[in-house]
């Protein structure tokens, strides 16, 4: 039986690889490890408990804001507070960013941005969802709160970046720019062991996922993409789940492309630059995958607004090439 390694121990084993202060980032992980096994038990539960419903607000997105999306927020915020390495975060559910204030966080040397609940629609359908995050250097002096300047950074400067989906399992995935590596969580002792060392996606792939139900609002190299993906000759496999981090999860390991492109009636798309894009997109690169808006990487964009969109083209590198080669 080969031995088992745990999170907690990869990254003890992995410190030299962390460009900054090692102990510091390690410790900013192991905060959003704490925080995903929260929330892991709360969702497991939330069939049982009134959680699901909607809390009546709503976020950016304009989507009815879910009690657990609120709820992994705070979490998520809370723990990243209380560890004094983070001097502020950013937040799919927040519209502004929020700056710590405490004597530590103000020194704090990382900004996080996160999307503490992606899909959260799907929660009381029982689908997979996720938790996807970014981690940069604050460029603002320390001492100081944290400053817009330290979230609107370009993907390229991500120092590290992951996501944990709570599915069939729930998993970490997640990169300090030395590769990926995927952690699965024994809920029974609350410990992730690493599961997927060294994480790299197929070159190629024979699955695509994209709503086809906006198909005819897509400019004409999205359709004629689509349509390659049907022909008989070569048939792909249509794989959609509604949940970026499922969908994603899935075509990392297998192979495929996801597609969330600009419409008639969204012209920048549906997904964020900062909080869902650029992370997984520095996850996919790292795994020899590539991310794009159709014309640029994704992670060279220059951001100009906390809850921007972005046409969104990620996965295998031959599939996105294809697809760029149609726009
Ligand atoms: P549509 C969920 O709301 C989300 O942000 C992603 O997780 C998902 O891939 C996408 O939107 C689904 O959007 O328009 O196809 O329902």
């Amino acid at each position: 039986m080969a031995k088992l390694t745990t999170l907690e121990e990869f990254i003890v084993d992995r410190q030299q690889e962390f460009p900054y202060a090692s102990g510091e980032l390690s410790g900013l992980l192991s905060s959003i490890v704490l925080a995903s096994k929260v929330v892991n038990r709360e969702i497991n539960k939330a069939g049982l408990v009134d959680i699901t419903g909607s809390a009546g607000e709503e976020n950016v997105q304009g989507e009815e804001q879910q009690k657990l999306d609120v709820y992994a927020n705070e979490k998520f915020q809370a723990a990243l507070e209380s560890l004094g390495e983070v001097c502020g975060v950013a937040s799919e559910e927040d519209d502004d960013f929020v700056a710590f204030k405490s004597k530590e966080a103000l020194n704090g040397k990382y900004v996080v941005l996160t999307d503490p609940l992606d899909g959260s629609s799907n929660i009381d359908v029982n689908v997979s969802i996720g938790t996807i995050f970014s981690i940069y250097r604050r460029q603002s002096e320390p001492g100081k709160p944290a400053e817009l300047r330290d979230f609107l950074q370009k993907g390229t400067e991500q120092i590290a970046a992951g996501y944990v989906i709570y599915g069939s399992s729930t998993m970490l995935v997640y990169s300090t720019g030395h590769g990926v590596n995927g952690f699965t969580l024994d809920p029974s002792l609350g410990t992730y062991y690493l599961s997927h060392p060294d994480l790299k996606t197929p070159s190629n792939g024979k699955i695509y996922s994209i709503n086809e139900g906006n198909i005819q609002l897509c400019e004409k190299g999205v359709q004629d993409y689509v349509e390659k993906c049907q022909d008989e000759k070569k048939p792909h496999k249509a794989r959609y789940i509604g949940s970026l981090v499922a969908d994603f999860h899935r075509n990392l390991l297998k192979g495929g492309i996801y597609l969330y492109p600009a419409t008639t009636k969204a012209k920048n798309g549906k997904l964020r630059l900062l909080y869902e894009c650029n992370p997984l997109a520095f996850i996919a690169e790292q795994a020899g995958g590539r991310a794009t808006d159709g014309h640029q990487r994704i992670m060279e964009i220059e951001p100009k607004e906390l809850h921007q969109r972005t046409p969104y083209f990620i996965g295998s590198e031959q599939m996105v090439k294809d697809l760029e080669a149609c726009l």
